[in-house]
């Protein structure tokens, strides 16, 4: 579809259907084939050589690339409007291998005060055993982001919403202070999926994804995707990627390409449903403290309707009776299923503080704002009423 693409640009769920792959001219397959190789023959040695020089185009081995994982990569570069995509065996793997492809021993990560407890972790990581010191800095506020930044800073890593608060950050100014101090900005921007948030257009260098929810969807895959400009793409291909190894099989590439197919019907009834439970929590009687940015009491709903295009599937909230209320609710749901991950078609439910966060100590936990009575609710695309009755009969 590329020769088409500048005449008349594609829509986002033509792209999404259509981009990175056409029916092949010898067997005219519709859907993605898979290439279940490991390694790819050479013409001749010589050919071979010349591939392993990057002197000519070819695939190799398939933990330089493979044809389905490169199809999926053409997809979402497309829609998240980047140059190119790098896709991994799952978000930590993305995230491991960009930052520590960025980052040198000395060096210093600036971050949002709120991160999913695993990168939390690979921060630690880094500080304990690298020397790459890391801040946790509230960046709702454009000060506080620029007073944080030190001498040695090398990246700006934030996520908006973040996990599990739903805070939300102003990429135009992360785009902004970026350049202005030559920082490499990265955003996971796993919550929103590229249907309603797209992080590059803000300026931003480099978008990083868990393709294990709303890409793939329909809970049955671990994968993670980088996306942002092809030569630092290609750099972290053959560094950190190839040398640790941390790629995706083809198999997990094809169910992606399937799942993303549909992202944009799956993601506007997210967001439809995700809206009728907030407003139904908010105004029920044991519920307190509802976090979902589509609610005209959340306090950052201005800055959420300027840079994302729908409110989300997420929402987290607290019982008036605190944590021993939230878990014997959990226990009564009888449709929702109680399992970390967020973003499947199915509605799940987790207790951040003793699940995605326990990693996170409970001081720094308490200061990202994450009480130990929230829960967080994935809502999925089943019926509103039915996820709406489940959760009245339990909290009932
Ligand atoms: C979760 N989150 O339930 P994988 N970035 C964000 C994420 O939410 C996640 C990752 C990266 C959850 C997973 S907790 C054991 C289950 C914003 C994952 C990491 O490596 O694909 O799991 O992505 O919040």
């Amino acid at each position: 579809m590329s020769s088409k693409d500048s005449k008349q640009p594609y829509g986002f769920h033509t792209l999404a259907v259509h981009k990175g792959y056409e029916p092949d001219s010898q067997t005219g397959s519709l859907a993605l084939p898979i290439h279940q190789t490991s390694t790819f023959v050479f013409p001749s040695a010589e050919v071979g050589g010349k591939r392993f020089a990057g002197e000519e185009a070819g695939y190799v081995y398939s933990r330089l690339g493979n044809p389905t994982v490169a199809a999926l990569e053409e997809k979402v570069a497309a829609l998240e409007k980047g140059e190119k995509a790098l896709a991994f065996a799952s978000g930590m793997a993305a995230i491991s291998a960009i930052l520590l492809g960025l980052v040198r021993s000395g060096d210093h990560i600036l971050c949002s005060r709120g991160l999913y407890g695993c990168t939390f972790g690979f921060l630690s990581i880094l500080k304990d055993k690298f020397n790459v010191d890391y801040t946790l800095c509230d960046m709702r506020d454009e000060e506080s982001v620029t007073s944080s930044i030190q001498k040695n800073t090398k990246v700006i890593y934030i996520e908006t919403p973040m996990n599990p608060t739903m805070q939300i950050i102003d990429l135009t100014m992360i785009g902004r202070i970026g350049k202005e101090h030559q920082i490499t900005t990265v955003v996971d921007n796993t919550f929103m999926s590229p249907y309603l948030q797209r992080p590059l257009e803000y300026g931003c260098d480099v978008v990083v994804h868990s393709a294990t929810k709303y890409l793939g969807g329909h809970g049955d895959l671990i994968a993670g995707i980088a996306v942002g400009k092809e030569d630092f793409l290609e750099e972290i291909r053959f560094t950190t990627l190839k040398d640790i190894g941390g790629i995706l099989a083809p198999f997990d590439a094809f169910l992606l390409v399937r799942g993303i197919k549909t992202l944009g019907v799956r993601m506007d009834r997210h967001c439809q449903n995700a809206l009728e439970v907030a407003s139904f929590l908010e105004n029920h009687p044991k519920v307190t403290n509802v976090m979902y940015p589509g609610l005209k009491s959340f306090p950052q709903h201005e800055l959420a309707k300027k840079q994302m295009d729908g409110f989300g599937g997420l929402i987290s909230f607290e019982l008036k009776d605190g944590l021993e209320a939230g878990l014997s609710m959990m226990n009564k749901l009888e449709l929702l299923k109680r399992a970390v991950s967020l973003g499947d078609v199915d509605s799940l439910i987790q207790h951040p503080a003793s699940m995605t966060h326990s990693v996170v100590p409970k001081e720094e936990r308490i200061k990202m704002g994450i009480a130990d009575g929230l829960i967080r609710l994935s809502v999925g695309i089943e019926n509103v009423e039915d996820i709406i009755n489940d959760v009245q009969q339990a909290l009932s």
